[in-house]
């Protein structure tokens, strides 16, 4: 095995003190102040890692929330390193429609950090977002031979009930990457195959196209099936055979009597042949494929920061607020990460728990006055998975 360089953390952020903002600016030019929140130092309504260690919290509802930090260590692409990100969410205010992501930045110098918003060039977008039921774990890369912004295919889902969960993206240098929801893998591969950054491989053939002779008729009706004589003279209904003229009929007031009609049991339709399987039958055409011309590979996809990452930052819009982010790091090293999340978001994760219910319970009313109520708290707490697999 060849040993690996030396693992970097390009930014730990864990708000653990008043100073916090010092290292991070809001965006106090993206949109007008009264459209803007104000982000508070908090540790929330339940917590597992004591008084002392807080997050930032979202604090005024329908207000857009800009805030940004440079990184400690500019973050470079190469061959050798991989890129972590990892931080956790908490929605304590039971989310319907708010973003949480988090989004890696160049700039350097250059990074207008007053300005910074939904706008401002990124070149990684990762982390939940709902809004009804719309809701999302954020995969999004630069890539520079498209100029564009490219988002991973498949939908990844994301955590909505009221605690820390914690949100790991791992893009790595052999081009392929992992979504960890709580270190749980939710989605992995090869950014070539879940993301669009390329061309189709393989188009179909513009110089060819379906023989007109094709047959694609599976089967076709029995030339031995021949319609019976005097199949079309059988009449769909015939007089009710034990229908009888009442005793009190008069035909000359009342005309004519006539039995009533019935359905024909001897009656089958209109006449259709059997049929027999097609012996001319070739199956279904295949368009024949061939390389696409416009394909081009590339082995450097994971290159989300050549030019240089320096900057994370949040520029979110917030529905109802609440949320609480901590315990940011981005690092090259996915043992680093892993050891930043048994400090800070395994080792909180229980007490926080304990906490949750102590609070849900004390906020339970009186059951005497209220014993049609359902508290259905323990269904918040069930991952939200029932999306997260379906699509391996
Ligand atoms: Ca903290």
């Amino acid at each position: 095995m060849v040993s690996p360089s030396a693992a970097e953390i390009y930014l730990k952020e864990q708000f653990n003190d008043e100073d916090w903002t010092k290292r991070w600016t809001p965006s106090t030019k993206w949109k007008s102040a009264s459209d803007m929140g104000e982000w508070k130092l908090t540790t929330g309504k339940w917590y597992g890692g004591g008084e002392k260690d807080t997050g930032i919290q979202t604090s005024v509802d329908a207000r857009f929330y800009g805030l940004s930090a440079p990184m400690t260590k500019t973050y470079d692409s190469s061959s050798d390193k991989d890129l972590i990100i990892q931080y956790t969410v908490k929605h304590e205010q039971d989310i319907d429609c708010g973003g949480a992501y988090i989004k890696l930045l160049p700039g350097g110098k250059k990074f207008d950090s007053a300005k910074f918003g939904g706008d401002t060039p990124y070149k990684v977008m990762f982390g939940p977002d709902i809004c009804g039921s719309n809701k999302r774990t954020h995969v999004i890369l630069h890539y520079p031979p498209k100029k564009d912004n490219v988002q991973i295919k498949k939908d990844v889902s994301c955590e909505k009930n009221e605690l820390s969960h914690l949100y790991t993206l791992i893009i790595k240098s052999d081009n392929t990457f992992e979504v960890k929801v709580d270190n749980k893998s939710v989605r992995s591969g090869t950014l070539e195959e879940e993301f669009e950054f390329l061309e189709k491989k393989e188009i179909k053939d513009p110089s060819k196209e379906k023989p007109k002779d094709w047959v694609d008729k599976k089967k076709i009706p029995d030339p031995e099936d021949k319609k019976p004589d005097g199949y079309d003279d059988m009449p769909e209904e015939i007089p009710d055979p034990d229908a009888e003229k009442p005793d009190d009929w008069d035909d000359e007031d009342d005309g004519e009597w006539e039995a009533p009609m019935l359905p024909n049991p001897d009656y089958k339709g209109p006449w259709s042949s059997k049929t027999i399987p097609n012996p001319e039958y070739k199956g279904p055409w295949e368009h024949p494929m061939i390389s696409n011309p416009d394909y081009k590979a590339d082995d450097k996809i994971y290159a989300v920061c050549a030019e240089g990452c320096t900057h994370v930052g949040f520029e979110l819009w917030q529905v109802k607020s609440g949320t609480i982010i901590d315990d940011i790091i981005v690092t090259d090293d996915v043992k680093e990460a892993q050891a930043f999340a048994e400090e800070t978001f395994f080792a909180k994760k229980t007490a926080e728990k304990e906490m949750y219910d102590k609070v849900k319970e004390e906020e339970k009313p009186d059951v005497e006055d209220d014993e049609d109520m359902d508290f259905d708290d323990d269904d918040d707490m069930l991952p939200d998975d029932e999306d997260m697999h379906d699509e391996f």
